[in-house]
């Protein structure tokens, strides 16, 4: 029998927070929720729920006038679906308010993670192997106040034994 084993080259720190948070969620039935996370990432000192969401694909609405293909044109898997980051602003009583949702990722997101210095920490994969396969890349974005900025990545090697 083979065994498996993983070896992470990098060091993930220590998240935020829990996300235990960021239930109760109602969101279309077609998006897949792949992970939470509960923090401040927009550093108003208010804390949000970022996901990790994989949803049918659309193209950005300018495509109906714009002459060639827009940026986001391959960013989804063979089955249609893209992956996205989401951020809702928690308003209490299970109601949220869309903070932001990003365009169709061109490395998707399967974890997400809010690092103490609010931070958004992305575990990326593929869209070959989608949102449940083993992390590709490590990235952490800050937020720019319409969007996240990528501050670093670091690619991850996965060494079977
Ligand atoms: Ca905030």
């Amino acid at each position: 029998m083979k065994t498996l084993v993983l070896t992470f080259f990098i060091s993930l720190g220590q998240a935020a927070a829990s996300s235990t948070t960021c239930t109760a969620l109602r969101l279309p039935s077609t998006w897949e929720v792949i992970s939470t996370a509960y923090g401040d990432v927009t550093g108003d000192g208010q804390a949000e729920c970022v996901l990790s969401v994989w949803r049918p694909w659309r193209d950005w609405p300018i495509a109906r006038w714009a002459t060639g293909a827009t940026p986001v044109i391959n960013n989804h898997d063979a089955g249609g679906r893209s992956s996205h980051i989401v951020v809702l602003k928690p308003l209490g009583k299970r109601q949220y308010r869309e903070v932001w949702v990003g365009s169709a990722l061109f490395q998707p997101a399967s974890q997400v993670t809010i690092l103490p210095s609010g931070r958004l920490r992305v575990t990326e994969t593929t869209y070959k192997g989608g949102p449940h396969a083993l992390g590709t890349a490590v990235t952490e974005w800050a937020w720019t106040g319409f969007g996240f900025s990528r501050v670093s990545q670091r690619m991850v090697t996965w060494q079977l034994k």
